[in-house]
């Protein structure tokens, strides 16, 4: 009897420095090859490797690699291509960077998936396995999010964070400048159907302490929110969300959403300055009611907030650090990050800063002089290094004691015991991971191959 055709799956980390184990944080279940596994046809083999916790056995025979590429781990996902390529094994990568970066990734893969994998999964696989595979598959229209039933499965023996990620739909309808999720979605919203999210979300309830809904925006489209609250509620699950500042201007929202169970939801302020919110594109931030006003109604609601906030916008100074950090202890957000503005390649922030001449590096995730947090681009209020610098101390003061102990007095993160010590936990976590993230190499600093480009 012939051999089943095998595909192997791979999730690759951004990078390490020799030696030093995987930053925690990032270690969930990968949802991207979950999809894959559950649109895979039961008479193909299969395997699944995670890059971030595992070593990668190489030699393990295979007839195709499958791997999900970001920005920040495309450089890492051409180095495990190249190590499969010279054992003769051919690459496929999909994802946020091979859709957004068909051409180059197209040079390190030998067939490239363009957006979600639904509609082509089976048919890429029906080619290989036919000896007739493409270079580029895009589905000629979005899929319908029904098939998206992520087969978990393949995650068995790992040890990830327990956090059950799931989907309640996919995209974002505002167009802020500098988001992948416009560049890949293209501004479009589409959602699951409740009772389908319902019926994963209940067999998952055991094994995962916390759903987080990976959406970008949970409270994008006001009606589906309504619904699914609604329908989540008396599963009495406790979960976190990300979601834009339209869900504190509506009291009903807000007390559904605690109502289902949500603790916590990332709110991407992004600046205290309206010239920065205009510039970006930002308009959700800018309509209504205003910043403080938003925290006090989600204060009022019980709903912590991660909040974020990115700097390098024309109008920063060194000053608005000042003012986003005081603006973030004052309402004991839960966490919160100060990120410096990245261009991410196929966005219009990307496209403008390169045509005002003002990246640094043209493919900067490929540099390999690049480190984490170095700023690529030229800011128009500071030099690249002071913005990076001032990013870190930003964050080692709200991480700091002083400032954790006056955030954990805000009523949100001590509603209890338990919410208390997980305050604790994860401010801890996050603490300790400044100074790891901080300079991580783009791709595994030890690895010693040559880059090997692709066979066709
Ligand atoms: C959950 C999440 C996380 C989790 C980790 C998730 C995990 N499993 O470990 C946490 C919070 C830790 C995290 C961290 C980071 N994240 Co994140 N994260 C997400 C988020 C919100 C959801 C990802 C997800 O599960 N989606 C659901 C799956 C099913 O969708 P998908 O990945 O798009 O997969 C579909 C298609 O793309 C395609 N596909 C994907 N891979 C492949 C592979 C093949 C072979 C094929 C055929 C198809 C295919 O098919 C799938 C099904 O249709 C996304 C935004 C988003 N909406 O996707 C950001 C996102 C992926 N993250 C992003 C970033 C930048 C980061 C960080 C660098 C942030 C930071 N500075 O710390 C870190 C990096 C961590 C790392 N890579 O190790 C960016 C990536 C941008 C880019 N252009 O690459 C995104 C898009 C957010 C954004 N707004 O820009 N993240």
């Amino acid at each position: 009897m012939s051999r089943p055709f095998h595909v192997t799956f791979v999730h690759p980390c951004i990078g390490r420095r020799p030696g030093q184990a995987y930053l925690r944080t990032w270690q969930m279940e990968p949802l991207p090859v979950a999809m894959l596994a559950a649109l895979t046809p039961p008479e193909v083999a299969r395997s699944f490797h995670d890059d971030r916790m595992e070593a990668i056995p190489f030699d393990a025979p295979t007839d195709l690699v499958a791997i999900s590429t970001e920005v920040y781990t495309a450089r890492r996902a051409y180095q495990i291509a190249s190590e499969y390529r010279r054992r003769g094994v051919p690459v496929v990568m999909g994802g946020f960077h091979a859709s957004l970066m068909p051409e180059e990734t197209g040079r390190h893969a030998e067939s490239v998936v363009l957006g979600e994998a639904e509609e082509v999964w089976a048919e890429l696989l029906d080619d290989y396995r036919a000896g007739t595979p493409r270079k580029r598959y895009a589905a000629a229209t979005r899929p319908d999010l029904t098939r998206s039933l992520p087969d978990r499965s393949i995650f068995s023996g790992r040890r990830y964070l327990p956090v059950g990620l799931v989907e309640a739909g996919r995209g974002c309808r505002h167009a802020c400048e500098f988001c992948s999720i416009q560049a890949f979605y293209g501004s479009t919203r589409r959602n699951r159907p409740v009772q389908q999210i319902v019926r994963e979300v209940a067999a998952m309830k055991d094994r995962s302490r916390l759903i987080f809904f990976v959406d970008d925006n949970i409270v994008a489209d006001p009606g589906f929110a309504g619904e699914l609250l609604e329908a989540l509620t008396p599963l009495r699950i406790r979960w976190v969300s990300q979601g834009s500042l339209q869900a504190a201007r509506d009291p009903d929202l807000l007390e559904r959403l605690r109502a289902s169970g949500c603790e916590g939801l990332l709110i991407g302020f992004e600046s205290m300055a309206p010239d920065n919110l205009r510039q970006m594109g930002k308009a959700v931030n800018r309509d209504g009611s205003g910043f403080e006003e938003a925290m006090a109604r989600l204060k009022h609601a019980g709903i912590r907030v991660y909040g974020t906030f990115v700097f390098g916008y024309d109008h920063d100074t060194p000053a608005s650090f000042e003012a986003a950090l005081a603006f973030a202890i004052r309402h004991g957000m839960y966490l919160c990050g100060f990120n410096h503005l990245v261009p991410m390649p196929g966005t219009p922030l990307y496209q403008r800063l390169a045509s005002e001449g003002r990246l640094l590096h043209e493919a900067w995730w490929l540099d390999e002089a690049y480190r984490y947090n170095q700023v690529p681009f030229r800011p128009a209020g500071m030099a690249p290094e002071e913005l990076r610098r001032l990013c870190l101390d930003t964050r080692r003061r709200f991480y700091g004691w002083n400032s954790t102990l006056r955030r954990a007095m805000h009523p949100s993160n001590r509603q209890d015991l338990r919410f208390l010590t997980w305050f604790f936990i994860m401010n801890g976590l996050h603490r300790l991971e400044i100074g790891l993230r901080d300079g991580l190499p783009l791709g595994d600093g030890a690895w010693r191959g040559q880059l090997l480009e692709a066979t066709r």
